[in-house]
């Protein structure tokens, strides 16, 4: 039946900053230091990500769009997906290119949005639910921990990670995360992954460098996360942002830099982390892929691919695959 507003299941609650305890007290104390970068998306941090979005530099969120603008209606054709499951929706705004060409084949019934962040969720579900009359079950959870809330398919599924996202994660845990996105899979359905594409370090660097510093507050917005959250004292202006193509795993690298020698005071872990002038905290590593890469990442997750969508300069990829 046709909905006019979205359904949203939550996963995270009261557990979310549970989840940012453990992180922090297994990272601040590991070697090297270290914070996943699922805790850069606070409201804050939502909003600015997609200011990065539309920097000039920063290339693969407009390149896939137009990926998506070229070539959604042979996506469409090719699925005859009747429902879209998007891991890390956001505002879904590419989604609706997608969307609009599945509607536009006639077999759209569903729209199942998944992501980190509520409000996103909420408002683009509501407007989907209404503008398409299709169903939208909205989850707001944690796609490493929370995929069993996936519903069961009802028709011929597709399943996307749009964005790159899938490059946040390094290369086992990626090979084990697509075996679990390949579970969610039946044999008629289809896994849409958007892959930012190994090119000339110069052009990766920038785009993870902007002249306008929002990558760079974008970064250190995670220090004020753990500073609210947690009762901490990091001080955030006093971290550099450093982001450089690491060319022997093919990935960026990003980094956070501190000035000066300092203890950073954690309230509610009762923890003190010491850092050293110069010393580096990793937030964040974003893979760049060959086609090559993803096939081997692929087959080992017992999936295929079907088709790899590349724009005109190579910069970024809509790999399409089955089980
Ligand atoms: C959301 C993970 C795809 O890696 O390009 C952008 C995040 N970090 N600029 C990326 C990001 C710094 C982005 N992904």
């Amino acid at each position: 039946a046709a909905a006019s507003a979205a359904t949203v299941v939550h996963a995270l609650g009261d557990d979310a900053p549970r989840t940012l305890a453990d992180d922090v007290l297994d990272g601040l104390t590991a070697p090297f230091k270290e914070l996943p970068p699922k805790h850069l998306y606070d409201d804050h941090g939502s909003r600015l990500f997609a200011e990065i979005c539309e920097l000039p530099e920063y290339y693969p969120t407009r390149t896939e769009r137009q990926i998506l603008v070229e070539r959604s209606g042979e996506l469409a054709d090719l699925t005859g997906a009747s429902e879209l499951v998007e891991l890390g929706a956001g505002y879904a705004t590419k989604t609706r290119v997608l969307l609009d060409a599945l509607d536009a084949a006639g077999s759209l019934r569903r729209y199942v949005p998944f992501d980190v962040s509520e409000p996103p969720i909420r408002e683009a579900g509501d407007e989907i639910a209404a503008r398409y009359g299709i169903a939208v079950h909205g989850i707001v959870g944690d796609f490493e921990r929370d995929l069993g809330l996936i519903p069961g398919a009802g028709g011929p599924r597709l399943l996307a990670i749009l964005g790159g996202t899938l490059g946040n994660l390094p290369p086992g845990s990626r090979r084990h995360f697509l075996r679990r996105l390949a579970g969610l899979l039946d044999d008629d359905g289809w896994l849409l992954i958007g892959v930012d594409l190994v090119k000339d370090p110069a052009v990766l660097e920038r785009a993870y460098n902007d002249a306008a510093g929002v990558t760079s507050q974008f970064n250190r917005n995670v220090l004020r996360v753990v500073n609210r959250e947690l009762d901490a004292d990091f001080p955030v202006d006093e971290y550099e942002h450093v982001a450089f193509f690491d060319r022997e795993h093919e990935w960026i690298d990003i980094r956070l830099r501190a000035t000066r020698d300092h203890v950073v005071t954690i309230g509610a872990l009762d923890l003190a982390v010491p850092f050293r002038a110069r010393e580096e905290l990793r937030t964040e590593i974003s893979s760049k892929f060959t086609r090559r890469r993803l096939e081997d990442d692929l087959a080992a997750a017992g999936l295929r691919l079907e088709r790899l969508l590349t724009d005109g300069e190579d910069l970024f990829g809509l790999a399409l695959c089955r089980p």
